[in-house]
C-alpha cells in the first residue's frame, strides 16, 4: 500500500447524511448519561453546582402546550412558562415555520452600515401598532440584560442631547431584577449578585421596595405604605440633586423578587416625582410584557405612562432570544436628531428573531391571547387561587392579575409574620410541587406562578390543586394544620 492510497484514503471519508449528523447532535441517552455529562462539562446559571452535581438535573426533553416531559416520560405541568417567557405555549409550529423559512432566506445581516431587512422592518412597525401610542422605535438586543444596559446607554445620550451632562446617576430598588451583565446586576437589587460583583456600574443606587408584606410597619394601610416607598424616590433625588439624576427604572410588579404588585398609589406618584423632577421613567417589561397582567404591557396595568420600556421574553415567547428597547417620541427624537448613537449588538436585529417574534405577536394579536388572558382566564386564575389560599394556615397574601401570581408563604397570616427562615420553607414547597410534577418557582417565602397565556381552564384547575397539594405537604412537614 503506497503513501498516496492512504492520503486518498483518508482526505476523503464517507460524509454522513444530514439526517445522521442531526441524530448524531442529540443522541438518545439514559437519564443517569444525561446527568453524568451534565454534571462533567455544564455550569447552570444561578447554581450550586457542587450541590447540584451530587443530586443531579432532571433532564426536560420536549413540550407541548402548557407540558413538559422530563427524560423519564414524567409529564410535568408549566406554571412558570418557561422562565416567564412561553407565552403562545410550546409547540406552536408557526414559530418554527418562520424560523426555518428566514434561515433559508436570510439567515444573518447585520443593521450596523445603512442596511436593514424586511423581518427587522416589520416587526417595528407591528411593535409600534402594538404599543401605548407614544412607542413608535424600538432598538433591538438578544436579552433583557442588554435592554436594560441599552436603557442606561439611550438615558446618558438622551441627557447629552439636551446639554444636561450632570444627569448621570439611575435610581433602581432593593429586590428589583434588571439581569445579570453588570449593568443590569448593579441596576438590579439582588444583594447576593452584588455581593459577587467587586466591579459594578457608577452612578447607580437604590430605593427601598413597595413590598407591603414583608417591609410595612405599623397599621399602614397598603395604599399608604405604597405611597410612603414612592416618596423615598422624591427623597433620594433631593439627596443627590434633580440636576444629577437621569432617569429611576422599575419594574411594574418585581418579577423575580416575588410577584410583588405595588398599591395603585404607587405608580402614579412615582410618575409625578419623575415629571416634577425633569427625570426619565423606564418601565422594564421583561416579565410584564405581552399579554402577563391581561394588557398587552403591564405599565397598562398600573396606569402610568414611561418614557423608555425594556422588552424581552414573550417578545418571542422565548423560541429564539431576542430583547428590545421601546423608546417614547421624545426619547425617540433627541435620538435620532443629534447623530451618532454609538451602540449596538453584532445581533441587533437579528432576522431569525425578528421574524420568529414577528409570527409570535402575530398568533398572540389575531387569536386574542391577551384578551382572554384580561377578560376569561386571567380573572379565573386570580379567583381561583383566592378561593383556594384565602384562609390557609400558612399563606399571608396572593398577589398578583392576568396569569401572574405569588403566594406569600407565612408563619402567622393574620400577623404578617414571615418564616424565620423563609427561602428554606420556600425550597420546602417548591420541591414539593417538583415531586408533583408542576413547575412552581420559589423566591425566599413567596411561591410564583406564570404559566403560558394560552393556559385553558382546566389546566390552571390542575396547577392550582397540585399547588394546593404542595403547600398543605409543606405546613405538614412543618407541623402546622
Ligand atoms: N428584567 C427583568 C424584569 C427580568 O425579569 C431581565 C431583565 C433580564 O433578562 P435576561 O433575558 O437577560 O435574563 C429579567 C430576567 C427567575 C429569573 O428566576 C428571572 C429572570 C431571569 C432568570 C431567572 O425568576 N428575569
Amino acid at each position: 500500500m503506497s503513501y498516496r492510497t492512504e492520503e486518498v484514503a483518508y482526505v476523503q471519508p464517507a460524509q454522513p447524511s444530514v439526517a445522521a449528523s442531526v441524530q448524531a447532535a442529540q443522541p438518545q441517552r439514559s437519564t443517569a448519561e444525561y446527568r453524568a455529562l451534565d454534571a462533567a462539562h455544564h455550569i447552570h446559571p444561578f447554581s450550586d453546582m457542587g450541590s447540584l452535581n451530587r443530586s443531579g438535573s432532571r433532564v426536560i426533553v420536549k413540550a407541548q402546550g402548557v407540558y413538559l416531559w422530563d427524560s423519564e416520560d414524567n409529564k410535568i405541568i408549566d406554571g412558570m412558562a418557561g422562565l416567564w417567557c412561553v407565552n403562545v405555549g410550546y409547540g406552536r409550529k408557526e414559530l418554527a415555520d418562520a424560523a426555518y423559512r428566514q434561515m433559508q432566506e436570510l439567515p444573518f445581516y447585520n443593521t450596523f452600515f445603512k442596511t436593514t431587512h424586511p423581518p427587522v422592518i416589520e416587526l417595528s412597525a407591528l411593535l409600534a401598532e402594538l404599543a401605548p401610542e407614544p412607542f413608535n422605535h424600538f432598538f433591538y438586543c438578544n436579552s433583557g440584560s442588554e435592554g436594560n444596559d441599552t436603557v442606561l446607554r439611550i438615558v446618558h445620550q438622551y441627557w447629552a442631547t439636551q446639554g444636561k451632562h450632570s444627569k448621570k446617576f439611575v435610581i433602581s430598588r432593593k429586590n428589583g431584577y434588571h439581569g445579570s451583565t453588570i449593568a443590569g446586576g448593579t441596576l438590579g437589587g439582588m444583594g447576593y449578585m452584588h455581593d459577587q460583583m467587586p466591579s459594578k456600574v457608577e452612578n447607580i443606587v437604590h430605593i427601598d421596595q413597595p413590598y407591603f408584606f414583608g417591609e410595612a410597619e405599623g397599621n399602614l394601610t397598603p395604599e399608604e405604605f405604597a405611597l410612603a416607598r414612592a416618596q423615598q424616590l422624591e427623597a433620594k433625588i433631593l439627596e443627590i440633586g434633580a440636576d444629577n439624576v437621569a432617569a429611576f427604572i422599575g419594574e411594574p410588579f418585581q418579577g423575580a423578587g416575588g410577584v410583588i404588585f405595588p398599591a395603585s398609589t404607587y405608580w402614579p406618584e412615582i410618575q409625578r416625582i419623575c415629571r416634577k423632577y425633569d427625570i426619565l421613567l423606564v418601565a422594564d417589561e421583561v416579565i410584564g410584557g405581552f399579554g402577563r397582567t391581561g394588557e398587552w404591557f403591564a405599565h397598562q396595568h398600573f396606569g402610568f405612562e414611561p418614557d423608555l420600556i425594556t422588552l424581552a421574553k414573550g417578545l418571542t415567547s422565548g423560541y429564539v432570544p431576542m430583547g428590545a428597547v421601546g423608546l417614547h417620541d421624545r426619547v425617540a427624537k433627541a435620538i435620532i436628531e443629534n447623530g451618532d448613537f454609538n451602540h449596538g449588538l453584532t445581533y441587533s436585529g437579528h432576522p431569525v428573531a425578528a421574524a420568529v417574534a414577528l409570527a409570535n405577536l402575530k398568533l398572540l394579536r389575531d387569536e386574542k391571547i391577551v384578551e382572554r388572558v384580561k377578560t376569561d382566564t386571567g380573572p379565573y386564575f386570580q379567583k381561583k387561587l383566592r378561593d383556594t389560599f384565602a384562609n390557609h394556615p400558612i399563606i399571608g397574601e396572593i398577589s398578583g392579575a392576568g396569569l401572574v401570581a405569588g403566594l406569600q408563604l407565612a408563619e402567622d397570616p393574620k400577623a404578617r409574620k414571615r418564616f424565620a427562615n423563609g427561602g428554606e420553607v420556600g425550597t420546602i414547597c417548591r420541591d414539593f410541587c417538583f415531586n408533583g410534577n408542576l413547575i412552581m418557582r420559589a423566591t425566599g417565602d413567596r411561591m410564583l406562578l406564570s404559566p403560558p397565556l394560552v393556559i385553558n381552564k382546566l389546566e390552571i384547575d390542575e396547577i392550582v390543586s397540585k399547588a394546593k397539594k404542595a403547600v398543605d405537604a409543606t405546613a405538614q412537614q412543618l407541623g402546622i394544620s
